[in-house]
């Protein structure tokens, strides 16, 4: 298993369609293996595919101890009720805002096994759905936040987004004790 880059906003990757995934080879298998890796050394809830310079119709998310593998995920059944929630996202580190969106929401997706299948989601797993089927679709919650409050946190990712050259988080290199670990790696920590 691997922990992955994560690519940051900027890269046109995060603004791309994705394509659906057709057939669940071995290198696909490993793809899902490497995603939560990387979610979870990124302490996210959830990862999309292009989030990692990919262009495969799949996501992963875990919220409450639940992992679950989304392939081909499309949301069949939004509810009219609406919830407003904050939100933050791999891809722009350190912006957070309040999003609404659907409250509860059912979504179809194919496992790993490639067979078909619906969760009924509410709540925080409702929103990171979501948000991850956004990233498939190449949107960002920045979208949905009004043209003052979108512009107030992109004047604040114009601050931040000098850490990251090339629109690339190097997630595996974020503690001081890994970047050592990388730069010096016969040396004992
Ligand atoms: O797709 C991503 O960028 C992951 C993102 C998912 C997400 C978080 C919050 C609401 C909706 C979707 C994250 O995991 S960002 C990490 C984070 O801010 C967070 C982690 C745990 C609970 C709440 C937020
Ligand atoms: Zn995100």
């Amino acid at each position: 298993m691997a922990i992955l880059d994560i690519r940051v906003l900027g890269d046109p990757i995060l603004r791309q369609a994705t394509i659906p995934v057709t057939e669940i080879t071995d290198e696909i298998q490993r793809l899902i293996d490497d995603m939560f890796q990387t979610m979870h050394h990124a302490r996210g809830i959830g990862l999309a595919a292009p989030q990692v310079g990919r262009t495969e119709r799949i996501a992963v998310v875990d919220v409450d101890d639940n992992p679950i593998v989304l392939i081909n995920p499309e949301v069949v059944q939004p509810s009219s009720g609406k919830a407003k929630g904050e939100e933050g996202c791999l891809s722009i580190p350190d912006i957070y805002a309040d999003v609404e969106r659907p409250k509860d929401v059912v979504v179809r997706a194919m496992d790993l096994e490639g067979n078909e299948y619906e969760v009924e989601a509410t709540e925080l797993l409702a929103r990171c759905l979501q948000h991850e089927i956004d990233h498939l679709d190449g949107r960002l919650f920045l979208d949905y936040l009004s043209v003052l409050k979108r512009t107030a946190a992109l004047t604040k990712w114009k601050l931040e987004q000098g850490k990251y050259p090339g629109f690339i988080r190097r997630t595996a290199l974020e503690t001081p004790e890994e970047r050592k670990r990388h730069e010096h790696p016969d040396e004992e920590l």
